[in-house]
């Protein structure tokens, strides 16, 4: 459960949204670029979001007069740097209500996190036959790691389908387990559709059978508060890029239970109690998994972010960007000959679509020319784009310091676009 945060909640009061929000823009130091003579509009926020000047600052404060190696020194800038490294750990156990600290482990980001779930918590226990379920809107991220896996040790990887307009068909997904499922891995929100999709529900069925259950919860964390005591969820992967933190850091959360009996996933410092050519002995939870000089700023700038979000509440995140989804969903859909594409009705505040038979790539090189960010393509999600029959997509992902006038600003360059390229 998320016990009493560590930072009170910014005092909005007497606030209405917009200034909310111009408060919050005025944090962040790339929202004021200017990007071919246009101020930039950022929807590419699924892709990495920007950073508030708290984060920038903690990590330049860090690097200036904090840094030290971790966990190594007895003098006082390792202590110090160990002491803000391990209190970003609290920071985030308590951010998504994690039992124990020692069920923390900082990695690289979500990649790297499902990667070690793969071959230290699946590879050991896999035989021939047995298998793994993902769904068809799954990031590579989470394909790859369990083809690999699969390759390795004989087992099959099971994929259940979607409906056209990107939901979960919960019938395939049911009658997909079997006595041979030995994992679930699952997104929490489909990065290139938005579909939210029912984890708590897919979790306490799988959990009905004894099958554990692993969250990508990537595009998931930087919209909505996230309890994974709550979810109960065996496994919960992310990267604090896309919440407004440091790259190259992220968090695996995992049940203490599976987290003890899994053997390290790489070999180094830190991560061993004594070392000798006779046999070597392993450092307790959560080191185990943190071999090697750790990314230390990282780390630290992560639990500024998560502090950052706690701040600004996710009360107000949640019901704002519903508004942006609204908006960009009501305004988009006025456009000639956009489609579209995953329309489920839970939804994150992302907006994937298609211009009439315009290649993904022509538009967001125009909207580029107006100033905004989007992303086009597969989105890391080859599979998702084959089974709904496309080469991929535009896709505009919001954030709590997009405006309504951003929106309007891309449907209105949208309609320039669709123009240009019609006309
Ligand atoms: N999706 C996007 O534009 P990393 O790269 O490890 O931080 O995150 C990988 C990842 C895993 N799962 C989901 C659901 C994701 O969306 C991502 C990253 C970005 O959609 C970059 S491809």
């Amino acid at each position: 459960m998320n016990t009493v945060l560590k930072t009170a909640h910014i005092s909005f009061d007497g606030l209405d949204q917009e200034d909310v929000v111009d408060r919050i823009r005025a944090d962040f130091p790339a929202l004021s670029l200017t990007v071919n003579n246009h101020p930039l509009v950022y929807l590419d926020n699924a892709a990495s979001s920007q950073k508030p000047i708290q984060v920038i600052e903690r990590i330049s404060r860090y690097y200036s007069t904090e840094h030290s190696n971790v966990h190594r020194g007895v003098h006082d800038l390792s202590q110090r740097a160990t002491e803000y490294y391990e209190s970003s750990r609290d920071i985030i156990r308590d951010f998504i209500g994690a039992r124990s600290r020692t069920e923390i482990i900082f990695t690289k980001g979500t990649t790297d996190s499902i990667n070690l779930v793969a071959q230290s918590f699946a590879r050991p226990i896999l035989n021939p036959g047995d298998e793994i379920l993902v769904t068809h809107l799954e990031h590579h991220s989470n394909i790859v790691p369990w083809q690999l896996v699969c390759q390795q040790t004989g087992a099959e990887l099971k994929v259940v389908a979607i409906h056209d307009d990107g939901s979960i068909d919960y019938d395939d997904f049911e009658q997909s387990l079997s006595e041979r499922t030995r994992l679930i891995a699952i997104a929490h929100v489909s990065n290139s559709l938005g579909t939210i999709i029912p984890v708590k529900r897919i979790i306490s069925d799988a959990h009905g059978l004894g099958i554990p259950v692993l969250v990508d919860g990537a595009q998931a964390v930087p919209h909505m508060q996230i309890d994974v005591s709550d979810l109960d969820v065996d496994f919960y992967c992310f990267s604090g890029h896309k919440m407004y933190g440091p790259t190259g850091i992220g968090i695996l959360y995992g049940k203490e239970q599976f987290l003890e009996k899994m053997p390290p996933y790489q070999g180094g410092g830190d991560m061993i109690e004594s070392v000798s050519f006779a046999g070597t002995t392993y450092n307790d939870l959560p080191h185990k998994f943190e071999a090697g000089t750790p990314n230390i700023a990282g780390a630290i700038g992560l639990g500024t972010a998560a502090e950052y979000m706690n701040q600004i509440g996710f009360e107000f995140i949640s019901e704002y960007e519903a508004k942006l989804l609204e908006r960009a969903t009501d305004r988009l859909s006025q456009i000639e000959g956009l489609r579209f594409i995953g329309t489920a009705e839970n939804k994150a505040s992302v907006v994937s679509f298609l211009l009439r038979d315009s290649h993904p790539y022509d538009v967001a090189t125009l909207l580029d020319k107006f100033g905004i960010a989007v992303r086009s393509g597969h989105h890391c999600t080859q599979p998702v784009m084959s089974r709904l029959g496309i080469p991929g997509t535009v896709r505009a992902s919001f954030a709590f310091y997009n405006t309504m006038d951003e929106i309007d600003v891309l449907a209105e360059s949208l309609q320039k676009s669709s123009r240009i390229l019609f006309s």
